[in-house]
Order: C-alpha cells, then sequence, then structure tokens
C-alpha cells in the first residue's frame, strides 16, 4: 500500500485538559501510522509537546481581520497544529457552511502550509434516494473549482455518512469500500497523484468495528469522534491499522 495509515481523533466540544494529560502521556504515536487528536481551539498548545500530531477542527476561509470570534489558520499553526478538519458536517449544519465557504477553507489551509482532513457525506434521505455518489461528487467538485486539482494530493479526505455520525450505526465495511472507491476512482481522474491520497472513514468507529473498516482497500484509517475520547479505546482503534 502506498498510503500509511491515519487515526485522526475529533474530540469535538468535549474533553478537558485533564483528559488531554492522559492523552498525552499513554498515547504514544507509532510509525506505522500518523496518530493525530483534533482538539478544540483552547486546548492546542497544551499538546504542542504530545508525541501525537495535533490539528483543529475548523478555521476561518480569513487570513486576518475584522472577524470576531473566528480563529485564522495562522494562530492554530503557531499553536503547533498541522492538521485542520474542514467542511465537517456539524459544521456544515450548525453554522450553514456552504460548499463554496468549505472549499475557501480549504485553500486557506492549504496556502498556509496545513493539511486540511475535508468532510464529506450524504444525509440518510440522499442515501435513500440512491443519489450516494452524486452527493459527494458535488461536494468534491465545489472544492475543485476554487483549489485546482493540485489540492486533492495535498489534502486528507474524511467520507462521513451524516447518519453514522454519533448514533452508533456505523456504515458497513462494504458500504464504506463502495464510497470510498467511488471517490478514490474521481480523484484519481482528476489528479493521477491523489493514489497516495488518504480516504479515511468516519462515524461511529469504535474499537470493534475498526479492524474490518480498515482492512477495505481505500479505506485508509479512520476520522474518530466519541470513541477519541476513551484512551483505551483511541488506543485499540490506533492498533487495527496495523
Ligand atoms: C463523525 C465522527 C468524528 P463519531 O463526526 O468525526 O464522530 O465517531 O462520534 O460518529
Amino acid at each position: 500500500n502506498v498510503r500509511k495509515p491515519m487515526v485522526a481523533g475529533n474530540w469535538k466540544m468535549n474533553g478537558s485538559l485533564a483528559l488531554l494529560h492522559t492523552f498525552i502521556s499513554e498515547l504514544k504515536a507509532s510509525p506505522l501510522l500518523d496518530t493525530v487528536l483534533c482538539l478544540p481551539y483552547p486546548y492546542l498548545a497544551a499538546a504542542s509537546k504530545a508525541s501525537f500530531k495535533v490539528g483543529a477542527q475548523d478555521c476561518s476561509q480569513f487570513g486576518a481581520g475584522a472577524h470576531t470570534g473566528d480563529i485564522a489558520v495562522g494562530m492554530l499553526q503557531e499553536l503547533g497544529a498541522t492538521y485542520v478538519i474542514v467542511g465537517h458536517s456539524e459544521r456544515r449544519q450548525d453554522h450553514n457552511e456552504s460548499n463554496i465557504a468549505v472549499a475557501l477553507k480549504v485553500q486557506t489551509v492549504l496556502n498556509a502550509g496545513l493539511t486540511p482532513i475535508l468532510c464529506v457525506g450524504e444525509p440518510l434521505k440522499v442515501r435513500e434516494a440512491g443519489n450516494v455518489n452524486k452527493f459527494v461528487f458535488e461536494q468534491l467538485q465545489a472544492v475543485i473549482d476554487v483549489c485546482s486539482k493540485d489540492f486533492l494530493e495535498k489534502c486528507i479526505i474524511a467520507y462521513e455518512p451524516i447518519w453514522a455520525i454519533g448514533t452508533g450505526k456505523t456504515a458497513s465495511p462494504e458500504q464504506a469500500q463502495e464510497v470510498h472507491q467511488f471517490i478514490r476512482t474521481e480523484i484519481v481522474k482528476w489528479n493521477h497523484n491523489a493514489v497516495s491520497t488518504r480516504l479515511l472513514y468516519g462515524g461511529s468507529v469504535n474499537a470493534s468495528n475498526a479492524h474490518a473498516l480498515f482492512a477495505k482497500p481505500d479505506i485508509d484509517g479512520g476520522l474518530i469522534g466519541g470513541a477519541s475520547l476513551k484512551i483505551d479505546d483511541f488506543i485499540a482503534i490506533c492498533n487495527a491499522v496495523k
């Protein structure tokens, strides 16, 4: 496999400094995979000496300026973040982030030299109507329109079906692989080098289902929400990619 596996935790708006200190002392990065924790902004500085890599969960599409309450990517970089989740469905829903806004954020993250973890994925209605591929294609197309095809080899793409997020309903390894294979085929058509782009699955991944998901040929790891808050579960998920 040309792609190094990755397990990225997404704490969302959870955790505490005490929990972060537990992770810093107990979660040891392995050379066999990229281990990342995407933390709430206030915890980023405290993770600067961790052996794992650190990411944020969003950033402003603007570099700096009069945008009260927003966080610029340069600030994340100063605190040691190397990854930024962009376009998570919770941001798209809670903050009305459009495909265009997501694309502008991806561009901003890339311009700063950080790696975007671009989230795509369909709501249940779209799956039931049989339109998953079309929906995901349009989400990717919107980013390509803004960022050019080069971005496809510089980003990580997380496929997160919205109906599987925090619901305990994981996509089956076959369902996830089907969409990952579709994404792989499309991004390689756009950019040959995207054969080495990591595609992560996200949505109720846990210590029991991780191995079967990660065993699929186009699933290069996971974006882990709830289970990334429990040190033993997160370590077990990291071990499932090896
Ligand atoms: C999907 C995932 C993490 P969870 O959002 O990005 O969350 O694993 O809790 O479904």
